[in-house]
């Protein structure tokens, strides 16, 4: 079975996506779940009346349940599907999202050869833009390596993927899991990639050398409420066990094709206004409770832009603060964004000129940096 979350992607790429799912012949049954309040979700329901009946597969279209506590997002859609697979007969869940435009049956055969031989999870990972990912590599992997130093969670290297296949018993197991089935947010790719490591399911991550072109966003705003979604889940998890030890294996990277290597993933300038405008008095009280080293040049936005501090261990001490201190308050998740953004600019205008390979080099070494910094205190070495 095949699950595709929609919420306001172009309807065409959709239903293409659709069909080309449900003219694989190991797929029997195909739903796009999508968010309540897209009115595009109509027209992706007229396309899939006609790709159901073109084929072999059973396709729908949903719309998403409310099962999760917290906003109700990509989650509830995720959730959804996965209860409509446990009330199924089907025996493996694979999810993709629903705006990827390069599509075709290889996704779908990576997977499930890894499935084949005997994992219980597959994920995909690709290359991405060295300015792309900033959340996985800014927030998600150095919390994992902050909070579980001595798991392999940190080691996995798309936590926050859409693409990835589960067999019956490992779903199971997500929506048995309290800390998996509240979160209704951005925050349920954080959950499910915990809970898998958590549970002690062996990972396979298939490498798709391609990459994966999707819609793409035009600031680093659009992705303001899936930053700080992201950063709560991941923060949630550092108050949970350390995943015990865990099969990982992860299909060797190549270069990044031209296209991938050379592509900018944000605005930058665009950006820079984003961490200077409209600060609250609120925000300005929250950035003054930090401790100085990050108030000071922080507060120094409000006048000029100021991002040059936050280098890699600035930003160990920055999330080191945050798990201490965070609330989920509009005030909290405002500083963290602007944070997040000047740490996103400063790892920008430096370590990601110096090529793409390097640059990936340099933020893999970041996190593992982190996991030994994090294990060493917790050790007292
Ligand atoms: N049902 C439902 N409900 N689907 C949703 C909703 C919602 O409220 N919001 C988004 N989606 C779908 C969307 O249509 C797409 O198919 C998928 O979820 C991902 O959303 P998109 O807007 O394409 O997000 P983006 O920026 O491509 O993020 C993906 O990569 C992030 C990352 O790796 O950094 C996505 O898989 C994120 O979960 C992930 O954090
Ligand atoms: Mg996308």
């Amino acid at each position: 079975m095949v699950v595709f979350p929609y919420k306001a992607d172009d309807p065409a790429v959709a239903v293409a996506n659709m069909a080309t799912a449900a003219a694989h012949p190991r797929v029997r049954r195909v739903v796009t779940v999508g968010a309540a309040d897209t009115p595009l979700l109509e027209r992706v329901a007229e396309g899939a009346a006609e790709v159901a009946r073109r084929g072999h597969a059973v396709v729908e279209v949903v719309v998403q349940e409310r099962i999760g506590d917290l906003r109700p997002g990509k989650g509830d859609g995720m959730l959804t599907g996965m209860h409509l697979f446990l009330d199924s007969d089907e025996d493996r869940l694979h999810f993709y999202d629903a705006d990827i435009t390069n599509f075709d049956s290889s996704w779908i055969d990576g997977a499930e050869e890894a499935l084949d031989a005997g994992y219980p999870v597959a994920r995909h990972y690709f290359p991405r833009a060295s300015t792309d990912a900033m959340i996985t590599w800014l927030v998600t992997r150095p919390l994992f390596a902050i909070g579980h130093p001595h798991s392999g969670l940190w080691r996995i290297r798309q936590p926050l993927g859409g693409e990835l296949a589960l067999t019956r018993p490992v779903v199971e197991g997500l929506v048995a899991s309290e800390f998996v089935a509240r979160r209704s947010d951005w925050g349920i790719d954080t959950a499910i990639t915990y809970a898998v490591a958590a549970a002690g399911h062996a990972v396979y991550e298939h490498y798709v050398a391609d990459g994966k072109q999707h819609a793409l966003y035009g600031s680093l705003a659009d992705i303001e409420e899936m930053v700080w979604e992201c950063f709560e889940a991941a923060a949630d998890t550092t108050r949970l066990p350390s995943p015990a030890a865990f099969e990982h294996v992860l299909e060797p990277d190549a270069p990044a094709p031209p296209a991938i290597a050379h592509k900018v993933g944000y605005d930058v300038e665009a950006t820079i206004h984003l961490l200077m405008d409209g600060w609250s008095a609120d925000e300005v009280a929250v950035a003054e409770s930090l401790p100085s080293p990050i108030s000071g040049p922080l507060l120094d936005n409000r006048t000029r832009p100021s991002f040059a501090f936050l280098d890699a261990d600035a930003w160990y001490d920055v999330l080191a603060e945050m798990l201490a201190r965070y609330r989920p308050e509009t005030a909290w998740r405002r500083v963290l964004f602007r944070l997040w953004a000047a740490r996103a600019l400063a790892y920008t205008t430096t370590d990601a000129l110096s090529g793409h390979a390097e640059a990936m080099r340099r933020l893999e070494a970041t996190v593992v940096g982190y996991a030994s910094r994090s294990g060493n205190r917790e050790t007292g070495d």
